[in-house]
């Protein structure tokens, strides 16, 4: 892909390799491994200014994490739109289906520091900022439709509440502890956004398997200035993917960077990473006629009743060159908007208007951050402001103020029909206040939808994710506080947590809130969505024993369906078949798990049953697809699984026990097997 950022940052890009070393001045340096001394046993001497310039870049070259969303992973793009969605919006990106416009899109969790694991149980980051001819527009959202809170004033509060504790610095990354749900019970808005965090979406499997959402509701206005409300969505081609909580603890360890690595090494293999752009529009003549407010961002638009209409693709297809230079000083803000796109009044919304750029001087040291490689526009911007720490422009002429007759008064604002941005003429009336609307005072009916619309088994994931955060939680006030919130969105919910927690549940009497309010969306629903097997990674167990012409036509059929696969063994290296077939084992028993894997081939291994019996019996404790080769049918019947669901013999499936087992990795879980 060739287009105008790709080139801007060619530009920037600086090729070491074969260089001579220098200063940062060009100096050609003769020495890197010793500094300069008065004797070779003798003090080093301060004169040494390339030792001097060495250490001090090195001690400077730390900038503060992000506040929020610190582990992040980045790459580049593009965006197409379908066809023009001039009847809604004048933004040219959208409106012209010929225009390719680069993206960078970064991912990411959002209460751990910068180090901490991927596979945490946390909201995930999904920013896109789309380099667009009229400037950049910057569509932060999370995967998760909702948040937390309805007003931006809240927002530190709730980030000092999930963060650890600070008098121990004390849990990292997780929502486990007393000050979250200590902030939950006592901000009840935030009940429909836990039973998103406590749903299997806070697990996604991959950032490729996950939706993403603007969360706010905007506003889209097109050249007629007609104005129409707009949710946006990212809807994933692959699927959506999720793991489960016991599974994320030991990829934890296993591989930190789970998520990072599976974008990374899929973008290297040329897999691209794909998600549809879908609009959810309300005309503003329906603004009130829906049972909550449209602008309470802890609310969602059930796609039941107002369908979201998928308008183009956004593509992942570059890796970063320089994690810092690029997915750590990129510069984010939900206020980049180019004409056609406009805010709307929800408050939380105004709260982020003020927070990015805020963050950003300190965070990129200063106010020039928009002209870092991977922060500039493609197109030029010209203005008056001037100077400030680290500025890169070299502004020319001895006018910098408006208005001015020296430059012709330039720069000049631009009209409408040169493309100025105008803000959306709304209407606005009321008395200056400190509060909250009426309209935002229901906190528990989308909670409750969204527990209807859970499949058992997401709903007993839910549970054991409540049950395991509250039982971290040491203030047995804070418990049953909790358990009295909850009690207003599910009574089974609250019943099965309470009793392992320890906590009396006194409500009994009430009438299940379910029962009371039975909307359901399906859409929510992750177990119900159609899978794919693409890209899925399975490990194959192969020995000296496999049979080349019985595991040629399984990879085959795992190779038609884009399914990746990886050959574990006893030790790495070059194993030869019965048949002259040569095999290359990549992991080991010893340095990889079932975990890191979508479901498992028996093709080899059974000479170490020690190794190979807990490897099948992990998978099949987390619900994965098993198949085994016709030779080794054997150990499946000894673990007795062999006629579980999703467990598939050779010997029965024949010819296709392939295309079986894709089948079943598309399936993902097979939540029905007896343990
Ligand atoms: Fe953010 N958020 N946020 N946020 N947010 C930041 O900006 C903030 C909110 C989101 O990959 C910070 O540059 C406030 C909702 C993402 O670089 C900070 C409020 C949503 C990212 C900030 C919110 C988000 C951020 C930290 C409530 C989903 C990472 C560093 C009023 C729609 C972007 C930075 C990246 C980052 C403030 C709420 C998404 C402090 C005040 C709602 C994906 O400015």
């Amino acid at each position: 892909m060739s287009n105008s950022k790709d080139e801007q940052l060619e530009h920037y890009k600086a090729y070491d390799e074969g260089k001579l070393l220098t200063t940062n001045e060009g100096l050609k340096v003769t020495d890197d491994e010793f500094t300069l001394k008065a004797g070779v046993r003798g003090p080093t001497l301060i004169e040494d200014f390339y030792f001097r310039q060495k250490m001090t870049h090195f001690d400077h070259e730390r900038i503060p994490e992000r506040v929020v969303h610190a582990r992040g992973f980045a790459a580049h793009g593009h965006f197409k739109v379908y066809e023009s969605l001039a009847r809604y919006t004048k933004a040219k990106f959208l409106c012209d289906p010929s225009i390719t416009t680069p993206v960078f899109t970064r991912f990411s969790t959002v209460a751990g520091s910068k180090g901490s694991a991927d596979t945490v149980r946390d909201v995930r980051g999904f920013a896109t900022k789309f380099y667009t001819e009229e400037g950049n527009y910057d569509l932060v959202g999370n995967n998760m439709p909702v948040f937390f809170i309805q007003d931006g004033i809240k927002f530190p509060d709730f980030i000092h509440a999930v963060k650890p504790e600070p008098h121990n610095e004390m849990p990292q990354a997780s929502s486990a502890h007393d000050t979250f749900w200590d902030f939950v019970a006592n901000n009840q808005e935030t009940a429909h956004m836990i039973m998103w965090v406590m749903s299997e979406r806070a697990l996604p499997r991959s950032f490729r398997m996950m939706e993403g959402f603007g969360v706010h509701t905007f506003r889209l206005i097109n050249e007629q200035g007609e104005a129409h409300f707009v949710k946006f969505h990212w809807k994933p081609l692959l699927g959506r993917q999720s793991q489960i909580w016991k599974e994320y603890q030991k990829v934890a360890g296993y591989d930190p960077d789970f998520h990072r690595r599976d974008l990374w090494e899929n973008i290297e293999m040329g897999n691209v990473v794909e998600y549809e752009l879908g609009l959810q529009i309300i005309p503003e003549s329906e603004e009130f006629k829906f049972s909550f407010d449209i602008l309470d961002a802890t609310k969602l638009w059930p796609e039941e009743d107002v369908p979201v209409q998928i308008v183009g693709r956004l593509t992942l297809n570059r890796n970063v060159d320089n994690v810092f230079a690029e997915t750590e000083q990129v510069a984010f803000h939900v206020g980049n908007v180019v004409p056609g796109i406009d805010f709307t009044n929800d408050p939380l919304l105004q709260g982020r208007l003020f927070s990015y750029t805020d963050t950003q001087l300190i965070r990129l040291g200063g106010p020039n951050f928009h002209e870092l490689p991977i922060n500039r526009s493609v197109c030029p911007f010209h203005n008056n402001f001037r100077d400030g720490f680290g500025r890169q422009t070299i502004n020319v002429g001895q006018v910098s103020y408006n208005s001015n007759s020296l430059f012709n008064h330039t720069p000049r604002p631009a009209t409408l029909s040169e493309g100025g941005y105008e803000h959306y003429q709304e209407k606005v009336e009321g008395r200056v206040i400190k509060a909250r609307a009426d309209s935002f005072k229901d906190h528990f009916s989308q909670a409750t939808m969204f527990w209807n619309s859970m499949s058992n088994i997401e709903k007993q994931q839910i549970k054991d994710a409540f049950t395991f955060e509250l039982s971290k939680v040491k203030s047995k006030s804070v418990q049953q506080q909790v358990i009295t919130m909850f009690a207003n969105v599910s009574s089974e919910l609250v019943e099965y947590v309470s009793e392992r927690i320890g906590i009396t549940y006194v409500d009994k009497q009430k009438q299940a809130p379910e029962k009371q309010n039975t909307k359901a969306s399906p859409a929510l629903s992750v177990d119900q969505s159609p899978k794919s097997a693409r890209t899925r990674k399975v490990a194959i167990v192969i020995s000296d024993t496999v049979l080349s012409s019985q595991l040629q036509p399984v990879l085959d059929a795992l190779n038609k369906e884009m399914v990746q696969y990886r050959f574990v063994g006893e030790r790495l290296g070059n194993v030869l078949d019965q048949e002259g077939g040569e095999w290359m084992i990549q992991d080991t028993f010893f340095n990889t798990d079932p975990c890191l894997f979508d479901g498992l081939i028996i093709a080899g291994g059974l000479e170490h049953p020690q190794l190979i019996k807990p490897f099948i019996l992990e998978t099949y404790q987390q619900y994965k697809p098993l198949a085994s080769l016709q030779q080794y049918e054997e150990i499946l019947t000894q673990l007795q699984i062999a006629d579980q669901p999703g467990v598939i013999q050779a010997s029965s499936a024949g010819k296709k026990t392939g295309s079986k087992f894709v089948e079943a990795i598309a399936q993902q879980r097979f939540w029905n097997r007896t343990l």
